[in-house]
């Protein structure tokens, strides 16, 4: 009789172990990545920015002004259909401090400042779009 019974608890025991390290496994690696994607990103190429009219509302990259400190890590994410790039300067006369070259849709660029001022940006396809990281 107890032999019955503990050939039919071991197997559900097995079974259990087996969901609930596989859940918590899941759930972790999970956790990571989301944590990952939403800390990175500081400025976002919205949808529609390839046509002029973003900048009359301050939405060609956003935000179009951004404060960070001195060392720190700006990253930029093109979530538009179509190409963009993140290049310093002005369209008239670009700076060569940084230059994404073309952000393929939902691709992003990194740069990290680590000289204080003010660094204005723009893309090299859409020369409306400008925008500015101050650094502290
Ligand atoms: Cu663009």
């Amino acid at each position: 009789m107890l032999k019955e019974k503990l050939l039919l608890i071991i197997p559900i025991v097995v079974v259990l172990a087996y969901v609930f390290a596989f859940v918590s496994f899941d759930q972790s690696s999970n956790d990571e990545t989301e944590t990952k994607i939403i800390e990175h990103i500081d400025v976002v190429m919205p949808t529609k920015v390839s046509r002029p009219g973003c900048e009359n509302e301050d939405r060609c990259y956003i935000p179009t002004k951004i404060t960070v400190e001195k060392g720190q890590q700006v990253t930029w994410m093109n979530e538009d259909s179509a190409f963009h790039s993140v290049t310093s300067g002005f369209y008239d006369s670009p700076t060569n401090l940084f230059d994404s070259g073309y952000l393929d849709p939902y691709e992003s660029f990194s740069f990290t400042f680590n000289e204080s001022g003010t660094f204005d940006y723009f893309c090299t396809l859409h020369p409306w779009m400008e925008g500015q990281v101050i650094v502290e």
